[in-house]
This record gives C-alpha cells, sequence and structure tokens, in this order.
C-alpha cells in the first residue's frame, strides 16, 4: 500500500470556500509577494486589486513588518494568554485606541473576524446582564451581512449560501432588511441616496419581540462580501438613534472597513456614528498574523470590573489572544500606515478611483457600479447559466489577464493596497473593461 502522498498532489489539502475540483484540474498559485504584486508557480506577475482577501492594507511584504515579525521570534515566540501579560499586548492595545474617536477605549484580542464576532456577540449579551437586564438576549444582523462562518456570526450573517447547510443556528436572532437593490440608487458615487427609512426596520423588529429582550444590532458599515454594499445617506444614523432610544447595543463589524479602507482609520469616524462595539481583523496585521481585535465603550468594560477584585470578570479568551508574533506584527504595521499615511490615503485615491470604475459604465451587462473610499464593485446582469457564472467567469479571466479580485455573486469587488498609484488603478480597470467586454 502506498502509505506517501505524492508530495505535490493536490488531494489531500480541502480548500475552503473554493471550487476544489475546478481548482485542482487548473490551480493558480503564488509563490511571492511584494508591493502591489503576486508572482505566480508560471513567473506571471498578478496585480492584488483586493488586498489579497481585503486585509492586505499596506501592500506585500512590508519591511517594517517582516522585521518585527523576525525579531519577536528570536526573543519571545509565545507566552500565556490568561493571568499573563507580555509588553507589546498592553502598548498595541494603547496605539489602537488612539486610533479610534470617542469612548472606545478597550480592547479584547482575538485571531480573526470571526472570533473578533463571536467575542462582541457575547459581550453583549453579558454586558446586559452583569446590569441586570438578563432578559436581553436577542440578536439582529442584516440581510446580505457577513460576519465570519462561527455560529454566531453565521447566525447573524445573511448569506444563504453560508446558511443553509448548518442547521437551525444560533436561536433568537432576526435580521434587518438589506439596503441593495433600489433602481434609483444604481450607479451612485459614494452613499446612495435612498433607503434611510430601511434602518426603521429595528424599530418593526422592537415592536415584534419587545426592546427587553434585545441585545445587540450587529451590521458592517459597508457590506464587504454581500458585494460592496455602500449604506444609504443618514441609515447608520437613524440605526444608532434607534439603538439608544431602546437600549440596545450597536456593534460595527468593521473587519473590513477597519484600517484605512474608507479614508479615516476606522468607519466610527468616517460615518460619524459611534457604536458600542467594533469588530477588526485582517488589516490589523495587514494579514501577516492571524489576528483580531473587538474595541469596546468604556461604559461596557467598567460594566464588568465589579465583584471581588480575584474574580475572573469575562469567561472568554482564546490561546491566542494577543499573541506576541501577532501583537509584534501590528506594531509593525501600524508603524507602516503611520508613516505613510496610509489610513487616510484611501481619501486622496477615492475622487481617482470612483472616476475610473464608474468609467466602466455602458459595458457589456454592467448593471450597477459601487465605491466608497478605495472599495468598489461592478455588477454585471445575471447570465443565462445562472447565478454567480458571469462573475466566476471574470474572476478566472481576470486572474489570467493579471489582476486579483473577489466576486460575489456576479459582483466584481475590489478594494486594493493602499499603496496604490494612479497607474495601478489605470491597469485595473482597464484589464477589467476588457474583460468584462470579453464574456457573454
Ligand atoms: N466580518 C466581516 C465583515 C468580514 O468581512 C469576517 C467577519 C470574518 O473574518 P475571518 O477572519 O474569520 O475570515 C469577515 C471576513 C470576500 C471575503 O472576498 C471576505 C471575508 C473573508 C474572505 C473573503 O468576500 N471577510
Amino acid at each position: 500500500m502506498d502509505r506517501e502522498p505524492q508530495r505535490n498532489s493536490l488531494d489531500a489539502y480541502w480548500m475552503p470556500f473554493t471550487a476544489n475540483r475546478q481548482f485542482k484540474t487548473n490551480p493558480r498559485l503564488f509563490t511571492s509577494a511584494e508591493g502591489m504584486y503576486f508572482k505566480t508557480t508560471d513567473g506571471r506577475d498578478v496585480l492584488d486589486g483586493v488586498s489579497a482577501m481585503w486585509c492586505s492594507n499596506a501592500g506585500h511584504c512590508r519591511p517594517r513588518i517582516t522585521e518585527a515579525i523576525r525579531q519577536q521570534a528570536g526573543e519571545m515566540d509565545y507566552s500565556p494568554a490568561f493571568q499573563i501579560g507580555h509588553p507589546k499586548a498592553f502598548e498595541l492595545a494603547n496605539r489602537l485606541v488612539a486610533l479610534m474617536p470617542g469612548g472606545l477605549k478597550h480592547v479584547f484580542y482575538t485571531n480573526s473576524g470571526s472570533e473578533s464576532v463571536e467575542t462582541a456577540l457575547k459581550m453583549a449579551i453579558a454586558y446586559h446582564r452583569v446590569r441586570g437586564e438578563g432578559s436581553r438576549v436577542r440578536l439582529i444582523g442584516r440581510e446580505k451581512g457577513y460576519h465570519g462562518v462561527n455560529f454566531g456570526g453565521m447566525s447573524v450573517g445573511g448569506m444563504v449560501a453560508n446558511r443553509k447547510m448548518f442547521g437551525t443556528l444560533v436561536a433568537g436572532v432576526d435580521h434587518l432588511r438589506h439596503t441593495h437593490g433600489d433602481p434609483r440608487n444604481s450607479f451612485s458615487k459614494g452613499e446612495p441616496e435612498y433607503g434611510a427609512e430601511l434602518a426603521d426596520d429595528l424599530e418593526r423588529l422592537v415592536q415584534l419581540h419587545d426592546a427587553s429582550t434585545i441585545a445587540a444590532v450587529i451590521v458592517e458599515p459597508v457590506q464587504g462580501s454581500g458585494g460592496v454594499i455602500v449604506p444609504p445617506k443618514g441609515y447608520l444614523k437613524r440605526l444608532r438613534e434607534i439603538c439608544d432610544k431602546h437600549g440596545i447595543l450597536l456593534i460595527f463589524d468593521e473587519v473590513i472597513t477597519g484600517f484605512g479602507r474608507l479614508g479615516k482609520p476606522f468607519a466610527v469616524e468616517y460615518f460619524g456614528v459611534e457604536p458600542d462595539l467594533v469588530t477588526t481583523a485582517k488589516g490589523i496585521t495587514n494579514g501577516v498574523i492571524p489576528m483580531g481585535a473587538v474595541f469596546a465603550q468604556s461604559k461596557i468594560y467598567d460594566a464588568f470590573m465589579t465583584g471581588p477584585p480575584n474574580a475572573i470578570e469575562f469567561f472568554h479568551g482564546y490561546t491566542y489572544s494577543g499573541n506576541p508574533m501577532a501583537c509584534a506584527a501590528a506594531l509593525g504595521t501600524l508603524d507602516t500606515y503611520e508613516e505613510e499615511g496610509l489610513l487616510t490615503r484611501a481619501a486622496t485615491l477615492a475622487p481617482y478611483w470612483e472616476k475610473a470604475l464608474h468609467s466602466l459604465k455602458g459595458h457589456r451587462n454592467v448593471i450597477d457600479i459601487r465605491n466608497i473610499g478605495f472599495v468598489g464593485a461592478v455588477e454585471l446582469a445575471t447570465g443565462p447559466a445562472g447565478p454567480t457564472q458571469r462573475g466566476f467567469a471574470a474572476y478566472l479571466k481576470l486572474y489570467e489577464a493579471g489582476v486579483l479580485c473577489r466576486t460575489t455573486g456576479d459582483s466584481i469587488a475590489f478594494a486594493p493596497p493602499l499603496i496604490a498609484e494612479h497607474k495601478h488603478i489605470d491597469f485595473l480597470v482597464d484589464t477589467l473593461g476588457k474583460v468584462i467586454n470579453s464574456i457573454d
């Protein structure tokens, strides 16, 4: 019996969120990366049009980050996360809260966006309980929302394919309608004009369930995986007002919008709406080492800091919460962002990006173009082969033509590294235009 799998067999690795059989008949492999580009096994350069997976905001193989990791690996590889600390975890927390406006002055470390979401949902429910409002246990998400793939995030999420296979999910969850699809908003530049009143869905859910049963509402300020769905003007403010009126916590999932994507460090500042909890990951380490962080308002942190001082206040955490390697990577990342002004650079790039992307209006099958900050999507009409097929065809052709994108349904999404220059935008949009016009 052959016990040794072939070293180069593709079979053993069950790839995540991938068409495994399609991939394994025609694999796409990257072997190195620098700045705005990946290199493939056959030596081609591929322009990173989506910060890999919305995370490499400073581009690839940045020396500050690489060096920070190298040093940390030799100095202290790991240290316990519970009942012991290390200086970089505290230094990083202080650096992070300095980037966040208002009262979001505490951070809890996780290892991914999914874990940040679980953490925030648990914090919300436990917060109400420690204040004596233990009946507030319901969670509200939104259609088309993506909050990772663990049970809580999947349950508040609103992407059908991510939910339907996995049973009854977490109980006591309801959803707001999504804000996409009003034809009056097609080809909006930035925030669409119509739809702020969709936030009133929350009032209806309060009428249905009673406010005393609802712990929190979680939304992405801009829905990323859902296909770059930008909130209508005034929508997020209205959601905040309704939450305040009924004592419901508001959670912003900034896993994608955090760390400069919109031209401010966080969407909190961009939209001028202050939530109670903010979930982050991805750009916190430039994607280099897995890490996430949940930002909490002081009122939430303080509510837990009661009882005997020897007692653990929050029974939650991960072996790798505040992992030294991740903290070092994050500090190197923040240095890079700060030295190069990357957390606000999207604001400078946004007008050029908007104009370039919207120049594709009128191309074959293009039914919508959306953008905000340095993120955008082009939506194609669903083709005769069914939903996602045109989108996937565009993905493969773009890859062959040297541009990496992400697709959701038939929307093609972009969020290039924040170090991009106009020439990169030109190449991306030019290539995209040709690819779109070549798809039936
Ligand atoms: N929240 C949001 C808003 C996200 O976008 C997560 C949570 C989960 O993060 P982790 O680190 O557990 O994957 C995400 C992740 C895509 C795409 O192209 C989006 C994500 C991940 C991979 C691909 O749409 N978002």
